[in-house]
C-alpha cells in the first residue's frame, strides 16, 4: 500500500494563549510526529510520502489537489486537540480527493479522547499511541483486508459502537525504532525564530517526563523517561547535517535530566565534530557548567527553561520546583558558559496576586535571559489543573471533551482568571521586561546580524500591538 502522511494546514487552530502576532512570526518546524510512523512504515517496505500542509500553506483546495495527485491507499493524519478542526477537514477533503483510501487520525488526541475521536465519523480508524507499535499492524490488516481488532492501539466505529483494539505497548527500547524520515521533507520551509541558521530540523534523545506539572497535558509519550544511545543520536545528527541541515531543535519534553547521558552525549557529538548548532530544552535547576560547557563544545548555542512564576506560593499551585534562587542560578550559569537562554513564564495562574506577578518579573529580570517568552495560563485537556477547576466547579461543564465530541469554529479556550485582567497582565510583564534600558542594551549587544535585527523589530511589534484576538 501506498502511505501519505498529512500535516494539516493551521487555519483553523484552537487558538491557545500567544497573540495572532507571534503566532504567525513562529516559523514551520519539521512535523516530528509524523517522521517517525513515516519511518516505521518505510522500513515495512511501504511507498510513503509526506505532505506538510501547515509549512507549505496550502490551502484547502490546493491540499485536495496534491492528496489526489498522490493516489495514495492509506492516509494518515496527526491532530492534537488544538489542531483537530484542520485534522477533520484535512481528513473530508481526503475521502473526496481520494475514495478508496483508508484515512487515519493519530497523535495526542486520539490518544486523550478515543472515544470522541472515533465517533467524529471523520477517520476510518484511529490509533492512540506511539506509531511505532501500532502504525505497521494496522497497514498490514488494511492490506490483508482483516478487520482492526487485533491491531494494537485502534480506535474505530463498528455499527455505530466504539471498538478498541489491545493498548499498545510503550516503546521501552528507543534504539530499536528507526531514524525519523527526515529526507522526506523539503527542508527549504523551516526556519525558527530561534536561529537566523536555516534549514532547521527537529530531533529527539529521548522520549517521557517524570515529572507531573499540573498544567501539562498527559502524553502519548507517558511518564517513563526513555533515552536513546549517545551513537543512534550522533549518526542521526550527522544525517541531519548532510542533508543539509544547520540547526537542530532537540523537542525532548526534557532533555538534562541525566547528567551522565548528557556529558556522554555532548562528548560523542564533538568528537564526531559536526557543524551544526542546537538547541535544548532544559530544566532548571537540572544544569551546572560542567554540562553547559560541554553542551557549548558539542554546538548548543540555546538552552531554553520554564521558570513558570516567580512566586513560590504559584510554583506549588503548579507543581513545580519552588526554588526561584536555583532557576536564577541556571540562567547565570548559562550565561556564564556563553550560550543564549530563554525563560518560560505563565501569567494568570490559579492564586496569582498582583505581589506573585510583581515577584515574576522581578525573577524575569534577575534571570536575565536573553528572550522572555510568557504566555497567558490556559488550562489544557488532561491536566492536573483542568481536572481540579470541573472537580470544583470552576468550569460549568468538561468543555475540552465536549469540543472533542462536537468541534466547532467558535469555540474559545477559557482562562481561570478574567481574559481582560489576564491581558493586561501579560501586557505589564512584558512591557515591565522589556522596557528597560538595561534590557535593550543587552539586546543590542547580542544582535549577530540583520535578520536577527528584523525578528527582534517583528517581535517587538507583536509585544507591544498584544491583545489576544489581533
Ligand atoms: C514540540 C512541541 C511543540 C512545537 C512543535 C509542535 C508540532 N506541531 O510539532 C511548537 C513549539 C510549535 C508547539 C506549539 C504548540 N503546542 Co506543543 N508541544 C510540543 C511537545 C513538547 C513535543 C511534541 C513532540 O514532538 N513529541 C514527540 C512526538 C514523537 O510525539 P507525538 O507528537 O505524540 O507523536 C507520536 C504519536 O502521537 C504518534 N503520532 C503522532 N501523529 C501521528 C499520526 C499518525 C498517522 C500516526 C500513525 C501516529 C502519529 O506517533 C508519534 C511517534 O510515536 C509536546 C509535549 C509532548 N510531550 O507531546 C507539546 C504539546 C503537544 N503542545 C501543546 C500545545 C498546547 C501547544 C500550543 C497550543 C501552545 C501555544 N501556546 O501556542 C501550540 C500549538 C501549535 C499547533 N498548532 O499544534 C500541548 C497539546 C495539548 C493538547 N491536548 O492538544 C502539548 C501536549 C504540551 C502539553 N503537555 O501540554 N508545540
Ligand atoms: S511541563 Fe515539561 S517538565 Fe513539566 S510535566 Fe510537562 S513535559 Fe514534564
Amino acid at each position: 500500500v501506498k502511505v501519505l502522511l498529512v500535516n494539516p494546514p493551521e487555519l483553523h487552530t484552537v487558538q491557545a494563549n500567544l497573540p495572532a502576532a507571534v503566532e504567525q512570526l513562529r516559523g514551520a518546524t519539521s512535523p516530528i510526529n509524523l517522521l517517525y510512523p513515516a519511518a516505521v512504515a518505510r522500513e515495512s517496505g511501504r511507498d510513503v510520502e509526506l505532505l506538510d500542509a501547515h509549512a507549505e500553506r496550502l490551502g484547502y483546495q490546493a491540499l485536495a489537489a496534491r492528496i489526489a495527485s498522490s493516489e495514495p491507499d492509506v492516509i494518515g493524519i496527526t491532530a492534537t486537540t488544538f489542531t483537530l478542526l484542520d485534522a477533520i477537514e484535512t481528513a473530508r477533503i481526503a475521502k473526496k480527493a481520494a475514495p478508496s483510501a483508508t484515512v487515519i487520525c493519530g497523535g495526542l488526541q486520539p490518544f486523550l479522547y478515543p472515544e470522541e475521536t472515533a465517533r467524529l465519523d471523520a477517520f476510518d480508524v484511529c490509533l492512540r499511541g506511539e506509531a511505532e507499535s501500532t502504525f505497521v499492524p494496522l497497514l498490514n490488516a488494511i492490506e490483508n483486508k482483516e478487520p482492526f481488532d487485533q491491531v494494537p492501539g485502534s480506535i474505530f466505529l463498528r455499527d455505530g459502537k466504539v471498538i478498541l483494539g489491545p493498548d499498545p505497548e510503550p516503546i521501552s527500547e528507543l534504539d530499536s525504532i528507526p531514524t525519523a524520515a527526515h529526507d522526506l521533507l523539503d527542508l527549504r520551509l523551516y526556519s525558527s525564530l530561534v536561529t537566523d541558521r536555516s534549514p532547521v530540523g527537529v530531533m529527539i534523545s529521548s522520549r517521557g517526563c517524570p515529572y507531573r506539572c499540573a498544567f501539562c497535558s498527559h502524553s502519548v509519550t507517558g511518564k517513563r523517561y526513555r533515552v536513546r544511545s549517545a551513537e543512534s543520536v550522533v549518526e542521526e545528527m550527522a544525517w541531519c547535517e548532510s542533508l543539509g541541515m544547520k540547526y537542530i531543535l532537540f523537542y525532548d519534553e526534557v532533555m538534562s535530566i541525566q547528567r551522565e547521558r548528557m556529558l556522554e552525549l555532548c562528548e560523542q557529538i564533538s568528537q564526531r565534530g559536526l557543524g551544526l548548532r542546537w538547541m535544548a530544552r532544559a530544566r532548571a535547576g537540572a544544569l551546572d557548567t560542567e554540562m553547559l560547557a560541554a553542551m557549548k563544545r558539542a554546538g548548543c548555542d540555546l538552552v531554553t527553561m520554564g521558570i513558570e512564576s516567580g512566586s513560590p506560593k504559584v510554583l506549588k499551585r503548579l507543581n513545580r520546583p519552588q526554588n526561584v534562587d536555583e532557576a536564577v542560578e541556571s540562567f547565570t550559569f548559562v550565561r556564564k558558559a556563553g550560550l543564549r537562554s530563554i525563560a518560560y513564564f505563565m501569567i494568570g495562574c490559579p492564586d496569582e496576586t498582583e505581589t506573585d506577578l510583581r515577584m515574576s518579573l522581578d525573577v524575569a529580570k534577575r534571570a536575565a535571559p536573553d528572550m522572555v517568552h510568557a504566555s497567558i495560563f490556559v488550562p489544557y485537556p488532561a491536566t492536573d489543573l483542568y481536572e481540579e477547576g470541573l472537580r470544583e466547579g470552576r468550569f460549568a461543564s468538561d468543555y475540552w471533551r465536549e469540543f472533542s465530541a462536537n468541534p466547532t469554529a467558535d469555540f474559545q479556550t477559557r482562562l481561570w482568571i478574567d481574559p481582560a485582567e489576564a491581558d493586561r497582565r501579560l501586557a505589564w510583564f512584558y512591557r515591565g521586561y522589556h522596557l528597560r534600558l538595561g534590557y535593550i542594551w543587552q539586546r543590542l549587544k547580542a544582535l549577530r546580524s540583520w535578520k536577527e535585527l528584523s525578528q527582534n523589530v517583528r517581535g517587538a511589534i507583536a509585544v507591544f500591538t498584544m491583545g489576544r484576538k489581533n
